[in-house]
């Protein structure tokens, strides 16, 4: 059988597989606390304007004891203001194709999770954190500023008052503050996030395709919209998700007692 996978040529800093019908993704520099480098940046870049259509979800993971130690910082060499905004552009470009790309995305966080990575995990669909998992944003201590687009998606999860301050004092949050200020949706013990993430990417797998592309492509935009916008974006997708013939034969399944009832 043809490999879905082999078209995609990759640094050896990024692992891919094909799980059933979920991509994994592994950030694969364990020796540098997987620092994000300009070829993992534009690795991410090509994986995600590439998903196999085998996958209905994508997990991405960091290899060894951290998710991510943020921008590559010995890349950091001189740059004028020009190079410096093209080389924020260049996450910008990859980080939306990680967020309004083919497929969901399930982001797994163990130890830190700082600066770039971060930003990384915040453009993904769902976070589920480890025990071990901490998030800083040291760019503040580091006299930058971030570049990857968390100043846009951060305050949406967390709000700007503890963006604000993370950057301004370099707190650290924990896991379990992570989860308690919605920076994170899921926490679970040392080791176990790929199962929790498989777990979901199961779930999200047997969603209709309307719905999970209105989740990734609709939803933010109805979010960024005025409100009466938004309202009636809302009613255009909800009239065109119940018009198709699979939402019709899943209300059918719920009334005739053949579907799930909620928590089951
Ligand atoms: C790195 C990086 C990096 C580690 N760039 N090389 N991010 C930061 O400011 C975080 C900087 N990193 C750390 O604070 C620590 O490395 C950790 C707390 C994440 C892990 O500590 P530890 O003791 O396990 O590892 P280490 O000994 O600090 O690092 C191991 C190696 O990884 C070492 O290299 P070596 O050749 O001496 O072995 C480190 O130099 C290297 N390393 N982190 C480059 N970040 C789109 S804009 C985003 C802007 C940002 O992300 S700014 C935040 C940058």
């Amino acid at each position: 059988m043809k490999d879905p996978l082999a078209a995609i040529e990759l640094p050896a800093s990024l692992k891919i597989e094909l799980r059933g019908n979920t991509l994994l993704v592994g950030i694969n520099r364990p020796d540098k606390r997987n620092a994000i480098n300009d070829e993992l940046v534009l690795g991410l870049e090509k994986i995600f304007s590439h998903i196999p259509e085998e996958a209905n979800c994508a997990i991405i993971y960091g290899v060894g004891k951290h998710f991510s130690a943020g921008l590559d910082l010995s890349e950091l060499e001189e740059k004028d203001a020009v190079q410096g905004i093209r080389h924020s552009r260049m996450w910008h470009r990859a980080l939306d194709q990680v967020q309004f790309g083919a497929v969901p995305v399930i982001a797994v966080l163990h130890g830190a999770v700082v600066g770039g990575g971060l930003e990384l995990a915040a453009a993904c669909h769902i976070r589920v954190a480890e025990s071990t998992a901490y998030y800083a944003l040291p760019e503040g201590q580091r006299g930058i500023f971030v570049g990857g687009g968390a100043s846009v998606r951060l305050p949406k999860l967390i709000g700007i008052a503890r963006m604000t301050d993370m950057m301004l004092t370099g707190r650290v949050y924990r896991a379990e503050e992570g989860e308690r200020i919605g920076l994170t949706q899921y926490e679970v013990a040392e080791g176990r996030g790929m199962n929790k993430a498989e777990e979901l990417a199961e779930k999200i797998g047997g969603n209709t395709g309307m719905t999970n592309y209105a989740l990734m492509h609709i939803l933010p935009r109805i979010v960024d919209a005025p409100q009466d916008q938004g309202l009636m974006m809302e009613s255009l997708t909800a009239a065109i998700a119940q018009n198709a013939p699979e939402a019709k034969q899943r209300l059918r399944d719920f009334l005739d007692g053949k579907a799930k009832k909620v928590g089951e």
